[in-house]
């Protein structure tokens, strides 16, 4: 940001956007309760069931605004090989030509909020500053639950002008004047155009995994779409492990997982459920903070037999967007319940017709992570929690195993860079279809990735103990189109295995694509699944992964040069293990 202060920042922009009047957002309980009024008297919200959800609201997008759009975000770098090929880029200067009168006046008639806000835990020296300034009352309501809002952004800054400026207006939502434009050479974001969560919760994806994904490349730590966990054993110790997953792909479901081994002693505590923010400390750990203060997830699908404490977390204080609503005024979607008795208004405010879902299949809820029932009573550790395995996992129909440990971080880097992932409702585009995702990090990489793998690799240099790194797939299915693995609390038992593993114990048969667990080494007890479907699950797809290989290397090549030679190896090494010839 250079030395401009936020108010002469604010004065610029109003300057430009011309609104009506300005709200400085402090953060407090009271503005909140502003905002949501607001959001009521503006018809930009509905007030749900007091009783049954209270301080809840539901919020209908407009219908071509229900996801993140990938095709119309950019990273602007004045080299355009810096930004690689999996990202869409436009010179800065261009940029701003193009996409800077769409804010002259875009906010007239309107209030322009500006929200000073903190990433990470208040006093910890990982967190770091935003300051988003928006017309939407909503987009306002959100960044409250989302982040912390006014005086520990303030606290923070302590006079300092170190704050990423985010600017976002609703503009007029057509996708033809709809940019994400991210400028991180001078860590700004600009977005205009959409009023949906990861385009306008400047916070999220724009700040804390984009810009900051650059800013950690530079400054030596990691910005990495992950949740964090804390495995509790049976004598109390907990040990906290990160994990991967492209968008809607069972992260929420999996920070807050209701272990089937409690009874064993085995459980589940939550740090974080979308982002982590990872540093080594002196000691040569790695430790990881959630830079959020809340959870923006899928909502259907999530109902209490899937996710009973999001369920929990969710029942008051809560956004919901393009959910269905019952006579009741209660939210439902997909996945949460039968439909209940009477009529339900789908997500575009239409008598349901049930032809097509009531709820979006990317409809969300916006939570605070302090209701979570099993929030983990490190989650606001201003040093973070130190970090022992990392897990990466994406929807696989085919080939990928159940669980997969890597030979060592080097390998690890290979198989998280290389994975490949059906794609799902968080964006827009075709649902299913395989693309690579390496480290679910496609859309949220704001630099070159082949820089971003060698940034991978150089940060296991520098740790005293690398976490251990394992792969995972729930999402397997028979011939028949079958899921084989039950998954959701289930998932417990391939955690147990790799909790056992970083104990140095856990059996494992070595293999050509990393350590797999022995038919018997999975805790398997209460568990009715066939050995035929074990045996798929946990044994190598010869063909499949030779198949791989060659996708692998096809993806590589978009990187020329760049390429750390490691990876190259790696597919090479990769591909003689697996016997091939040529
Ligand atoms: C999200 C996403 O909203 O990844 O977390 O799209
Ligand atoms: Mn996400």
């Amino acid at each position: 940001m250079g030395q401009r202060s936020i108010e002469q920042w604010v004065d610029e922009v109003a300057r430009q956007t011309k609104p009506q009047n300005i709200h400085w957002c402090d953060g407090s309980k009271a503005e909140y309760e502003q905002l949501t009024a607001t959001m009521v008297s503006k018809k930009v919200a509905l007030k749900l069931n007091e009783k049954t959800f209270p301080n809840c609201y539901l919020h209908r997008s407009d219908a071509t605004d229900v996801a993140r759009t990938e095709n119309l975000t950019f990273i602007c770098t004045r080299t355009k090989d810096d930004v690689g090929p999996t990202n869409n880029w436009m010179d800065p200067k261009e940029a701003k030509e193009k996409v800077g009168p769409l804010f002259d006046g875009s906010m007239k008639g309107r209030t322009m909020y500006v929200i000073p806000y903190l990433m990470g835990p208040v006093g910890s020296p990982y967190s770091k500053v935003g300051v988003e300034i928006t017309d939407s009352v909503y987009v306002a309501a959100n960044m409250h639950i989302m982040t912390r809002v006014g005086k520990p952004a303030l606290d923070h800054l302590a006079g300092s002008d170190d704050f990423v400026p985010g600017l976002h207006s609703m503009g007029d939502l057509s996708p033809e004047r709809r940019f994400i434009l991210h400028f991180p050479e001078e860590k700004l974001v600009w977005s205009v155009g959409s009023g949906y969560g990861g385009n306008a919760l400047l916070g999220k994806k724009c700040f804390a995994l984009r810009i900051a994904s650059w800013m950690a490349h530079n400054e030596g730590w990691m910005a990495e779409h992950m949740l964090i966990l804390g495995l509790e054993d049976p004598s109390g110790k907990k040990t906290y492990m990160t994990a991967a997953f492209p968008s809607a792909s069972g992260k929420t479901n999996l920070a807050m997982m209701v272990s089937s081994l409690e009874s064993e002693g085995y459980k589940v505590w939550t740090v974080g459920d979308d982002i982590a923010w990872l540093h080594v400390d002196n000691e040569g750990q790695l430790r990881a903070i959630n830079p959020e203060a809340g959870f923006f997830g899928v909502a259907p699908g999530t109902g209490n037999s899937t996710n009973p404490v999001a369920m929990k977390t969710i029942d008051r204080n809560t956004i919901f967007t393009n959910v269905g609503l019952t006579d009741k005024n209660e939210p439902w979607w997909e996945g949460m319940s039968a439909p209940p008795p009477g009529e339900i208004i789908d997500w575009n405010g239409h008598p349901w017709d049930k032809k097509a879902p009531a709820a979006h299949p990317n409809s969300r809820f916006t939570t605070p992570a302090r209701q979570c029932p099993i929030i983990d009573s490190e989650w606001k550790n201003p040093q973070g929690v130190p970090i022992s395995a990392i897990i990466f996992g994406s929807r696989r129909s085919i080939t990928v195993p159940l669980v997969n440990q890597a030979f060592n971080w080097e390998h690890g880097v290979f198989m998280g860079s290389s994975m490949g992932a059906e794609t799902t409702a968080a964006a827009t585009g075709k649902i299913g279809v395989m693309r690579r995702d390496p480290m679910a990090m496609l859309p949220f990489c704001g630099y070159n990735m082949a820089d971003y793998f060698g940034h991978w690799l150089e940060m296991g240099k520098k740790l005293k103990k690398p976490p251990l790194i394992f792969r995972v797939n729930w999402f397997r299915k028979d011939d028949n189109g079958k899921f084989l693995w039950p998954g959701f609390g289930e998932n417990i038992r391939v955690l147990k295995w790799i909790l056992e593993r970083v104990r140095g114990g856990g059996e494992a048969a070595e293999t050509q694509i990393g350590f797999l667990p022995s038919l018997n080494a999975l805790d398997l007890h209460g568990l009715d699944i066939s050995n035929e479907a074990m045996k798929t699950l946990t044994q190598v797809d010869k063909d499949g992964w030779l198949r791989a290989a060659d996708g692998i290397n096809e993806f590589y090549s978009g990187f020329g040069k760049r390429l750390p030679k490691e990876l190259h190896n790696q597919v090479s090494d990769l591909r003689k293990r697996l016997g091939a010839t040529h």
